[in-house]
């Protein structure tokens, strides 16, 4: 795993050296000019860097790639990338991201967004999304707070969390966001780590390769307003591999695994069914007459 200080301590002379490799190459060709506006620390900008060297690893050009958003931090994210983008409506990520993926399905397109935009308000979505196998990657960035309107509770927030919402206390179980799509037959569910960058990234070029749905939970600390649940230092400390001998195509074992071991990453459930857009063209086919 990629921690954010060597054990040695930085080396300046070898970071200027890294930084100058990365400027001669194209490994950033998919980021736009403009620059995060997060706060410095926060996990963004982890899944930000696995995410353009997946880009870059698959050999995508940035017109080739969308990425949809809803509202949040994480939903600022399009304006960070020269690929298409689309900043819509709080929640409302996945119906765009479905539009365009039957519109143009030469896109690889990305769906990003915090937890209370893909599990709160845009909940109700993801269901559907994960039934009907549409072929996106959906990449849920999960601080477990609402990070844009400055700490509130979230539905990932564990019961117990302490917020501006909830100063005595969250009285409500947690979602969890993995079980839910792997409920409605998601047919690829993983789960990434911000400080993971490498493993994060392998996670991320095999939901593109997957055909149909691809739902990646990634835990990420925002390190502004939550400085007891999901920091970094007990993400570090909790987050472990797969358990040995781990069947992917058992979706019961899978459920089972998500709910038991919240902190496991890799991929919990990869299975082959005909994702919406093949089935539209069968459709598309049988109402011609042909
Ligand atoms: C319809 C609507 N309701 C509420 C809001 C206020 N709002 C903006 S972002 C947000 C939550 C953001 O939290 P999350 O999705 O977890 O993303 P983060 O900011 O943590 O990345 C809320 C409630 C809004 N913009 N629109
Ligand atoms: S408020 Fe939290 S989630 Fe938003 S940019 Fe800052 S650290 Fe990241």
């Amino acid at each position: 795993m990629y921690r954010p200080i060597p054990a040695g301590g930085i080396d300046p002379a070898k970071i200027a050296i890294e930084i100058e490799q990365v400027r001669q190459s194209d490994r950033f060709a998919s980021r736009s000019s403009s620059l995060p506006t997060w706060c410095p620390g926060c996990g963004y900008f982890g899944i930000t860097h696995a995410l353009t060297s997946c880009i870059h690893k698959l050999g995508r050009d940035p017109d080739e790639v969308a990425f949809i958003s809803g509202i949040g931090c994480a939903g600022r994210f399009p304006y960070f990338m020269r690929t298409y983008g689309f900043h819509t409506v709080h929640g409302r990520a996945l119906p765009v991201a479905t539009g365009l993926s039957i519109a143009n399905p030469e896109l690889t397109i990305f769906v990003v967004g915090g937890d209370g935009d893909g599990v709160g308000i845009g909940g109700g979505h993801l269901p559907h999304v994960s039934r009907r196998n549409v072929n996106i990657v959906y990449v849920l960035f999960d601080n477990s707070i609402y990070g844009l309107t400055k700490g509130q509770s979230s539905p990932t927030s564990p019961t117990g969390f302490v917020s501006k919402t909830t100063p005595y206390g969250n009285t409500d179980a947690p979602i969890d966001p993995l079980v839910m799509v792997l409920s409605h037959g998601a047919t690829f569910a993983a789960r990434g780590f911000a400080g993971d960058i490498e493993g994060l990234e392998k996670t991320l070029i095999e939901a593109v390769e997957h055909e149909g749905f691809s739902f990646i939970h990634v835990l990420t600390p925002c390190v502004t307003f939550d400085k007891v649940n999901s920091t970094w230092d007990h993400l570090w400390e909790k987050t472990k591999g797969l358990p040995e001998g781990h069947d992917e195509t058992d979706r019961a074992g899978a459920i089972k695994l998500a709910i038991d071991s919240p902190y496991t990453l890799g991929v919990f459930h990869r299975v082959q069914r005909p994702s919406m857009n093949r089935s539209l063209e069968q459709t598309k086919i049988k109402a011609s007459g042909k």
